[in-house]
């Protein structure tokens, strides 16, 4: 098997492009990056080669192009079973499903009020209720997938898809220091802060700042 390419934006505001990354890392899927710089004239010269969707993430996998980051997550769970990348029993893969594909297709007051900076802090700032609704909703979720699954991830003892999809909420959070958390879901925000990945995203972030 051809080793596997990742091709991602940057990762100071590459919200998206942290899913499969960190998703990759986390189970310890060796894979090579190739970052490109998000909107500038190289990026829409260069992301052709790899797609027409014009967008960041790409998998590549030999000759085989996977775009999207849940088209990328379905495909690492099938390519590497032993790998667990959702949960093995059925209802709790469904839930998994559930919430994964409500953050891939919702929150989008939070995502146009909080955008991912994750080199940067915006505390302090005030937020339209609405933004405030969706917080609530993934504190919601969190504490849920927390109480029945008991930690430190949301669906039990290992990394999922779904850390990986709430991965670049854990740093709009930091970022505009969204802190009147259930304390649950302060401590699932410890926990994947705290991960070497994470952490590693973020330094990767603060050494391509300009
Ligand atoms: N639904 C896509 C969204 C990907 C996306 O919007 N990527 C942004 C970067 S975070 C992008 O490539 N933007 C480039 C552009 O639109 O010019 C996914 O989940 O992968």
């Amino acid at each position: 098997m051809a080793e596997l390419q990742l091709v991602i934006g940057d990762k100071k505001i590459s919200s998206w492009s942290l899913r499969p990354w960190i998703l990759l890392k986390e189970s310890k899927i060796p894979f090579v990056e190739i970052q490109l710089q998000l909107n500038t004239p190289e990026f829409y010269e260069k992301i052709k080669v790899y797609t027409d969707s014009g967008k960041v993430p790409v998998l590549l996998d030999g000759e085989t192009k996977i775009w999207d980051s849940l088209s990328i997550s379905e495909y690492l769970a099938e390519t590497f079973p032993e790998k667990k990348l959702w949960p093995k029993d059925k209802a709790a893969r469904a839930v998994a499903r559930s919430v994964v594909a409500e953050m891939h297709s919702g929150f989008a007051e939070l995502r146009k009020n909080l955008s991912m900076n994750v080199t940067e802090k915006f505390h302090g700032k005030t937020f339209p209720k609405e933004v405030w609704k969706d917080i609530r909703r993934i504190e919601t979720i969190w504490k849920e997938c927390l109480r029945t699954h008991k930690g430190p991830f949301l669906f039990g003892k290992e990394f999922g898809i779904a850390d990986a999809f709430y991965a670049p909420v854990v740093g709009r959070f930091l970022t505009y220091g969204i802190e009147d958390l259930d304390p649950a879901a302060s401590a699932y925000v410890a926990t994947i802060s705290g991960l070497y990945s994470y952490k590693e995203w973020v330094d990767g972030a603060k050494k391509n700042s300009v």
